[in-house]
């Protein structure tokens, strides 16, 4: 009922937002003044929907979907985890809701789940075994668990892992596959050895291009001779300091829907480079050719392409480092705040390979912004945090904006942009809708 609901207003919306608001609050097309913004009667009617005066209505665009219509569905047990959202069970996909995100470091049970086969069962760490091979290996070697920890040095960072599809469930006309809103995000710590290490151990050749995982799990149409993913990264990423293969996150097994025993950590990219349930690296001589590695798959257009276009797989690139974005984790959107009272703001922010350079708060639509404070990433590729307080000025409806920027100057759009035809990279910034009385 809800979701039905929820799919409904979007969907209104992306067809033609102005239309939309007219058919929900009959805001008249003479009743949205020139520069969009809303209305008389249109303005009264939404605010009876919100039960609340909303004070900056002289900001609000239109054609904007009230954040407090932003409906959550019901969540669903999965061992392990807690207050996950479900979009599908076969394969299981989970998102995390951004409010439970709010920890500094993710804890194993708010990890978003993305699966593109099936896990594999009855896993045993003491037989599992990975191998390393390829033809730019020098010295193709299999390793023990237990090897991989007495021959190489232990290192545990905080890295950020976000599927590369977070966000899709803007995109109109909409893109096919798991529409995640905004929690296939996380960002714990791994504890494992470094990716070069191993690599360097067993011999990197010169014509070294790519590397590329293969994991246990099983693809979705029981046919045992395909893989449900197997991609990888360049070998300049692979050889960074920070990109791991791992056995624990925060200092446990990793969750089995995190891939346990073993993954790939290569984090900043899209998540889908960081293999879970690893068993084989592969170092190539050319970009890898696993399953999900080619266009379509994680590739968007080289160049900006109207909504709804196709696209030809050699217009495509294959997606790298992630875009900047950030996260409001508190408070959550909904909640009824006393005007008295000052309220604190946090959330993360992140940028790929990049660093976060500032984030700004509006609670006036966007007309003004207010820089918030923002730490330093506990190491590269963990997300920083942020916070602010904020003073509202009278009763009403409010959204907290959130908007992060890079090391090079690259901001959030407020509004979902470049449309692509997976529905990759949405970076939109956060809202969060507040009711202060
Ligand atoms: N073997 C294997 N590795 C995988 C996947 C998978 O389905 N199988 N999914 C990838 C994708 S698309 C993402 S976004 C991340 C998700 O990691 P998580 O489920 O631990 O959050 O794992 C990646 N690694
Ligand atoms: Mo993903």
């Amino acid at each position: 009922m809800n979701k039905n609901k929820k799919a409904g207003i979007n969907k209104l919306y992306s067809k033609d937002p102005l239309k939309a608001d007219q058919i929900l609050w009959g805001r008249q097309s003479h009743r949205v003044s020139r520069r969009g913004f809303l209305k008389n009667s249109g303005l009264m009617a939404m605010s009876t929907a919100l039960g609340m005066a909303i004070p900056f209505s002289r900001f609000m665009p239109a054609g904007l979907i009230p954040a407090a219509f932003a409906a959550e569905s019901s969540p669903l047990e999965i061992e392990g985890k807690e207050g996950l959202i479900v979009l599908n069970d076969r394969p299981l996909n989970a998102e995390t809701p951004a409010h439970l995100l709010d920890d500094d470091i993710t804890p194993n049970r708010y990890m978003f789940i993305r699966n593109n086969g099936i896990p594999p069962i009855n896993v045993n760490p003491d037989t599992w075994s990975l191998e390393i091979s390829g033809e730019s290996v020098e010295r193709p070697t299999s390793f023990s668990i237990a090897e991989l920890k007495q021959n190489f040095e232990e290192v545990t960072l905080q890295l950020q892992l976000e599927c590369g599809g977070n966000g899709r469930s803007e995109f109109t006309p909409a893109a096919s596959g798991n529409q995640w809103t905004l929690g296939a995000v996380g960002c714990p710590t791994f504890t494992g050895v470094r990716l070069r290490d191993v690599l360097n151990y067993c011999g990197v050749l010169s014509d070294a291009e790519y590397v590329g995982y293969y994991g246990a799990d099983t693809h979705i149409s029981g046919d045992a001779s395909r893989d449900p993913i197997s991609r990888g990264v360049p070998i300049g990423k692979a050889l960074e300091r920070e990109s791991l293969i791992a056995w624990q996150m925060n200092g446990e097994d990793i969750p089995p829907q995190n891939g346990y025993p073993l993954r790939m950590v290569c984090a900043g990219w899209p998540g889908s480079v960081s293999g879970k349930w690893l068993n084989r690296i592969v170092v190539r001589n050319q970009v890898h050719d696993g399953e999900k590695m080619a266009a379509p798959s994680y590739s968007v257009p080289i160049n900006s392409v109207a909504p709804g276009s196709r696209v030809p797989n050699e217009d495509m690139r294959t997606i790298e480092s992630m875009p900047v974005k950030s996260l409001v984790t508190f408070p959550q959107s909904g909640i009824t705040h006393d005007i008295r009272e000052r309220l604190v703001v946090r959330g993360h922010a992140w940028a790929g390979d990049n660093q976060v350079s500032g984030v700004f708060i509006s609670i006036d639509f966007g007309a003004t912004w207010l820089p918030s404070a923002v730490q330093p990433a506990s190491n590269r590729l963990a997300w920083q945090n942020w916070q602010s307080w904020v003073q509202f000025p009278e009763p009403g409806y409010y959204e907290i904006w959130a908007r992060a920027m890079d090391d090079r100057g690259r901001s959030q759009p407020m509004v979902v942009p470049g449309w692509n035809p997976r529905g990759y990279l949405n970076n939109a910034c956060h809202r969060v809708a507040v009711q202060v009385v």
